[in-house]
């Protein structure tokens, strides 16, 4: 039937509220598996550090031959092959978890990593290799964004061979209260940088939107090869909600 991933952790890790099949990150053709888990301690002693990780299993025959698949602060027990934790603690890193595909152009595919909860609920965003090593890393703009509530791959929109990275920020507040915003992070991106200085940028349409509580890349929709963006914004007119459909080639 397959396997159950639990979690040998301290206390509510929150291990699964974020899943998502990343691709082959480790380049050997098989592909791999990537769970978060936002509450998870960098020390075992203490229970309320909440750095966050992501925990990476390799796709293959050690993978599909177990029954159980166990993350553990115990070096001895811990099954997953790549660890990614929050560098502070409250970080809480892994409330979003997803393929980034391949974000720097070296022919693996990446994995992008959120929290709306670091930096006083600014958000932060980590972009990582397949070993976990990171490629860039993204903070939010301003205090209870919430940047990285939502975090998707969008595929290579501008034509330069490196994908772009998606980024829901559900309470930024450009067009009034928690309007929301999306924001496109262009591959290529190394360093620590501020959300602010993303290339595109899109932003609810009114107080209350919540754009960006969730956002995907979609394959080409309308064939001109290109991907396409999906956002939510569920608490639009009223909590009616609506979605909106931006065709990539607007990034052409
Ligand atoms: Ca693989
Ligand atoms: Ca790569
Ligand atoms: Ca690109
Ligand atoms: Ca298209």
């Amino acid at each position: 039937m397959g396997c159950q991933i639990l979690s040998e952790g301290v206390n509510r890790e929150q291990m699964g509220a974020a899943i998502d099949a990343v691709g082959d990150v480790n380049g050997d053709g098989i592909d791999d598996l990537a769970i978060g888990a936002y509450r998870w301690d960098q020390s075992s002693s203490n229970v309320d550090q909440n750095n966050g990780a992501v925990f990476v299993w390799y796709g293959g025959s050690s993978l599909s031959a177990a029954d159980e698949l166990l993350v553990s602060h115990n070096a001895g027990n811990n099954t997953a092959d790549v660890m990614i934790v929050g560098s502070n603690a409250g970080d809480q890193v892994g409330r979003t978890v997803s393929g980034a595909g391949d974000f720097d152009g070296d022919g693996n595919l990446d994995i992008v990593v959120g929290s709306e909860h670091a930096n006083s609920n600014a958000g932060l965003v980590i972009i990582a290799d397949g070993s976990g090593n990171t490629i860039a890393t993204l903070t939010g703009e301003n205090a209870d964004d919430a940047a990285g509530r939502w975090v998707s791959t969008l595929g290579d929109v501008n034509g330069d061979g490196m994908s772009e990275v998606l980024v829901g920020a559900k309470r930024a507040d450009a067009n009034g209260a928690d309007s929301g915003a999306i924001y496109v992070i262009l591959g290529g991106a190394t360093g620590t940088s501020s959300l602010g200085t993303a290339e595109v940028f899109l932003t609810g349409e009114g107080a209350g939107n919540e754009t960006g509580m969730n956002v995907s890349g979609l394959d080409d929709i309308d064939g001109d090869g290109i991907s396409e963006i999906l956002t939510g914004s569920y608490r639009t007119n009223g909590d009616r909600g609506a979605v909106q459909l931006i065709f990539g080639s607007t990034f052409q």
